[in-house]
């Protein structure tokens, strides 16, 4: 049974894996608390890169001899894998840890065993505790490692009404500074953003993050199809983050990097392959900032995990709709969804939603 102590302690080590959103894909967030036998914390640790050590290892060399006979308290599964680093199953049982509790079982088939190999060297494993909260805290990871192709956000800031700008294509600015700055906490968390070609022509955006302490920059990503909307001195084009064009096969070009890739039928291109060709590059979550166009033919084709949306107290009464044909012509159609946070960002709401699970 878990008592409200092992409560705290999961509770921080989920607060402690958010710290690694952002840095540590291709690999999960996963946060490590470390108490002694009369249950003081000695020592707690995250995952900040993949290729640096893991949760424990870090939760581990803090607490030193004092982990003897203590609780490790981990986000996910310890691992039983030489990869990277070393197991961290081994490593638990070496320091003379006599009891884990951990959240979430790792889904990943090369490092999954970790409980089996420290029940067998006589440590007592708990599994369960707090998983719907340690689930949501690596939802990118975990959706990554169920799907094989990249966690897709899709982020969009409207008015109450719905638009995205003014019947005369005025935009600035809809939503609030407070907003806008939560949006790039957003672009630091995802590995890639991703824009089409409609808002690379209207705004010639950047894309970078700005204002985030220790950002790891995502890969900034133009789907231009036909390769007309980015132009030679865009700003997304600067060096500030790395930068990838989405192209045609039969589109030419001669902006740099580029990758070129099949259409759908509906001559856009393939939102498969394009998440097939970011995750070849190492993207494990998306935030698909825009426009209305692409995010309806990321919803067509079933690529869209969670829906972050920031409604500006504003009315406009006319102007383009957030989001464009999404294949959608009937009610029974709809695509339902389920709100899982609201939140006040300054003077707006911020409501974030998963489709619902039929
Ligand atoms: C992490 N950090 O704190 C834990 C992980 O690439 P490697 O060798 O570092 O191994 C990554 C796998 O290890 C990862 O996919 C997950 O299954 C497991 N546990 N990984 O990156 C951690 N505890
Ligand atoms: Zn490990």
């Amino acid at each position: 049974m878990a008592t409200q102590a092992d409560i705290t302690a999961m509770r921080r080590a989920i607060a402690l894996a958010a710290r690694g959103l952002g840095s540590t894909s291709p690999n999960p967030v996963v946060g490590c608390v470390i108490t002694d036998a009369s249950g003081h914390q000695v020592g707690e640790g995250w995952h900040q890169r993949a290729g640096g050590p893991h949760a424990e290892v870090h939760a581990l060399r803090a607490a030193g001899v004092l982990a003897r006979g203590g609780t490790a308290y981990v986000t996910l599964e310890p691992c039983n894998h030489t990869g990277r680093t070393g197991p961290c199953a081994q490593a638990l049982i070496e320091a003379g840890i006599a009891r884990v509790v951990y959240a979430v079982g790792d889904p990943n088939p090369q490092a999954t065993g970790g409980a089996d190999t420290l029940r067998a060297a006589g440590v007592e494993v708990e599994q369960g505790l707090l998983v719907d909260e340690a689930e949501a805290g690596n939802l990118a990871w975990l959706t990554s490692v169920r799907t094989g192709r990249p966690f897709v956000r899709w982020k969009y800031a409207a008015t109450l009404d719905g638009r995205i700008a003014a019947a005369d294509g005025t935009s600035r600015w809809i939503s609030s500074a407070e907003s806008r700055a939560d949006v790039h906490r957003l672009r630091a968390e995802a590995d890639a953003v991703v824009v089409g070609s409609g808002t690379a022509r209207a705004d010639d955006p950047h894309l970078a993050v700005r204002g985030v302490e220790g950002a790891v920059q995502p890969l900034r990503v133009v789907v231009d199809t036909e390769a007309t909307a980015v132009k030679p001195g865009a700003r997304v084009l600067d060096d500030a983050a790395p930068t990838l064009i989405a192209v045609a096969e039969d589109a030419e070009t001669a902006l740099e990097p580029v990758v070129r890739l099949p259409r759908a039928a509906t001559g856009g291109l393939s939102v498969p392959a394009l998440l097939d060709a970011l995750y070849a590059r190492g993207v494990r979550s998306v935030l698909l900032e825009g426009g209305p166009t692409l995010a309806g033919a990321f919803l067509a084709a079933g690529a869209v995990d969670q829906v972050v949306g920031y409604l500006a107290p504003v009315l406009l009464g006319a102007g383009p709709a957030a989001l464009a044909d999404a294949g959608i012509t009937t009610i029974a159609e709809a695509l339902r969804l389920d709100v899982t946070e609201t939140v006040r960002i300054g003077p707006d709401l911020r409501v974030t939603a998963v489709p619902t699970v039929p």
